[in-house]
């Protein structure tokens, strides 16, 4: 059975006191519930990763990075490598995510380098992509979106898929309190896996947890995650207090 997965993005939000807090608050949280299927992960910015890696030990609490540099090391000033965060002792880091796409000009192409440096690293991909709000309007949604995972993804050997993680993010609902319906993230969900399992097989596709990204808070959660190909959400501004964050990692 595939994995349900609440993912706290944590994006370019709280110092090293604010996020070891915040993370304190989700372990003692997580501690009481039976999560069975459920994985919790939280990304804080690399900065407070240490610290919030400290904090989460020993706990059902995941910690993740944002992002990396593809290179292995070298002169990238600024940057991140995969070696350096699995010598944290991080098992995953995000990809792709639009933020990324948008203002840091990452292409399908630099991604796909992205992809195989995590992977080689031992990383596991939580891998996004989305369209845009014309893309939808013009019906183009499902090319584009089937677009970005093939370039991104269908390079890769079948037994990569084990450390894959899908999330899909209208770039329309990210932040912007826009939220698909659980109707339009359910048919683009099925459409995922339905591509999957073609590039793929049926088996492989229904293994992936498929995320659902965007506005997602409490009071809409259930009824996304109810949905039969929605395995849960990554999560922007309300996993930055733990009360939202942890009503979200019950929402199933
Ligand atoms: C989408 C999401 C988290 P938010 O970016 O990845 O953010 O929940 O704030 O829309």
């Amino acid at each position: 059975m595939r994995k349900q997965i609440v993912a706290g993005n944590w994006k370019m939000n709280k110092n090293v006191q604010e996020s070891t807090q915040l993370a304190n608050e989700i372990v003692n949280g997580v501690k009481d519930l039976t999560l069975d299927n459920t994985r919790v992960i939280v990304t804080p910015t690399f900065v407070n990763i240490s610290e919030v890696v400290k904090v989460t030990e020993g706990s059902a609490v995941e910690v993740a990075a944002q992002n990396m540099h593809q290179a292995k090391s070298g002169a990238y000033t600024g940057e991140i490598s995969a070696e350096m965060l699995t010598s944290l002792g991080l098992k995953s880091v995000i990809l792709g995510h639009s933020e990324r796409r948008e203002y840091f000009g990452e292409t399908d192409a630099i991604l796909a380098e992205k992809v195989n440096s995590a992977l080689a690293n031992g990383l596991e991909v939580i891998f996004c992509f989305g369209e845009v709000l014309e893309d939808r309007k013009s019906n183009n949604h499902f090319n584009v979106v089937e677009s970005q995972i093939k370039n991104g993804l269908f390079h890769l050997p079948a037994d990569a898929w084990k450390n894959i993680v899908l999330a899909y993010e209208p770039v329309w609902a990210i932040g912007t309190g826009e939220t698909a319906s659980p109707e339009q993230a359910q048919e683009m969900h099925a459409f995922i896996r339905k591509i999957v399992a073609a590039k793929y097989n049926v088996e492989l596709a229904e293994n992936v947890s498929i995320l659902y990204g965007g506005s997602v808070k409490p009071g809409n959660a259930k009824e996304i995650f109810s949905k039969v190909d929605v395995d849960g959400g990554l999560i922007g501004g309300a996993a930055l207090n733990s009360a939202d964050f942890l009503a979200l990692v019950q929402s199933f």
